[in-house]
């Protein structure tokens, strides 16, 4: 890597100083995941994705797309392969520049799925049979409890700590994983010395946890059976505004945020977090009017929103060269940064370097 790319993705890397200088503050590292179980939806980009492309910005950056978690689950080969590729793609149409931010692929570096061994084996029964995650998917899928999906934080810390980020963007969902990775960082570096940097979890305050639109008391998947569950950001404008004009409310009419009003609360989160309109202000621009008229007004904002994503994905989509330039860019750079860490953990835990 010659100096001029480190320094655009320098993840990691300390600032070079000359003699007697003051040392300069340390950009911040942030890395965040999505797995390429399907197209994502609002929930994805409302709770996480929206802030990735604003936090390029300012830290250094790494995205990816994790498919080796999507295999703890039963894929269709050519479904994954495909959705891989357009995970990929719509990451960068949701506003990720492969020239700021680090942008890979996860199985393409095989780093993530080494350390997770070594991680695996830092980790307790215990506390991976505590997370929520597993005994939701173990329920959902009784047909295949696989050990993969037992172990899948293990990966997801590896997938962590490789990079040594300061935050991890995601939705309220994560929080527990994120939990167990600051776990193994204390028990590791309790053993081993100082190897993993902390990692805290970045979660929005509002959209943490954005909720079915058929059933407000579970969370929008983009696995739920029924799409109009969910707004994938695909959607055409007509069909996110026949979703939302069929969105599950409650049986009063007034707009406002209260404890209990599950369905409608959800709708003004969206509103909010997409308009940039306080919960207060949405309750005064909507007084005496009806539910019908705000769902509308959910519904045009969204689409609206969420049109030039639709727009760039199509586009970047024609050029599958130029995407497989970009995620095999960045998959090299990916190698590299991650290899240190990597090498840095097999020293400390005493296997015999080749
Ligand atoms: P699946 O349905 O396959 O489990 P998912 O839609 O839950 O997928 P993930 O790939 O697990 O999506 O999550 C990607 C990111 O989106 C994570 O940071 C997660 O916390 C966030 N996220 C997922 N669903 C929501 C939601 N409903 N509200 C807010 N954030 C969400
Ligand atoms: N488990 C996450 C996806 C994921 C991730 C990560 C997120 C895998 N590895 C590392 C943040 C950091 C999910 O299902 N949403």
């Amino acid at each position: 890597m010659n100096e001029e790319t480190r320094n655009k993705n320098g993840i990691g890397n300390e600032q070079k100083k000359s003699p007697g200088e003051k040392p300069a503050e340390r950009k911040k590292i942030i890395l965040s995941g999505i797995q390429p179980t399907g197209i994502f939806t609002l929930g994805n980009y409302i709770g996480a994705i929206r802030n990735w492309g604003v936090m390029q910005e300012e830290y250094h950056c790494a995205y990816f797309i994790a498919d080796l978690h999507s295999l703890t689950v039963r894929q269709e080969p050519a479904a994954l392969r495909k959705q891989s590729l357009e995970a990929f793609a719509l990451l960068l149409a949701c506003g990720i520049d492969p020239d700021k931010s680090l942008v890979f692929i996860q199985s393409h570096v095989h780093n993530h799925a080494e350390l997770s061994w070594i991680l695996s084996c830092n980790s307790s029964f215990g506390a991976l049979s505590r997370m929520t995650q597993f005994k939701d998917k173990a329920a959902r899928h009784a047909d295949n409890v696989n050990a993969g999906l037992f172990t899948y934080p293990a990966l997801m810390a590896a997938d962590i700590l490789l990079y040594q980020p300061d935050y991890v963007p995601v939705g309220e969902d994560q929080r527990q994983h994120l939990e167990f990775t600051r776990d193994i960082v204390e028990h590791f570096n309790g053993i081993y010395g100082n190897v993993f940097r902390m990692p805290e979890a970045y979660i929005p305050k509002a959209g943490a946890r954005v909720m079915s639109l058929q059933d407000p008391a579970k969370k929008m998947s983009k696995s739920d059976p029924n799409p109009n569950a969910y707004i994938s950001i695909l959607d055409e404008p007509n069909v996110i505004i026949n979703k939302f004009r069929r969105a599950v409310t409650d049986s009063e009419t007034e707009v406002c945020f209260r404890e209990g009003k599950d369905g409608i609360n959800n709708l003004m989160t969206i509103y909010s977090v997409i308009t940039g309109r306080s919960l207060d202000q949405i309750e005064r621009d909507f007084a005496g009017k009806g539910y019908g008229d705000f769902k509308a007004e959910v519904g045009s904002a969204v689409a609206e929103k969420l049109r030039p994503i639709r727009e760039d994905f199509a586009r970047f989509m024609q050029d599958k060269e130029w995407l497989a330039q970009q995620y095999r860019r960045g998959a090299e750079k990916a190698a590299e940064i991650s290899a240190r860490t990597l090498a840095k953990v097999k020293k400390k835990v005493g296997l015999l370097m080749p």
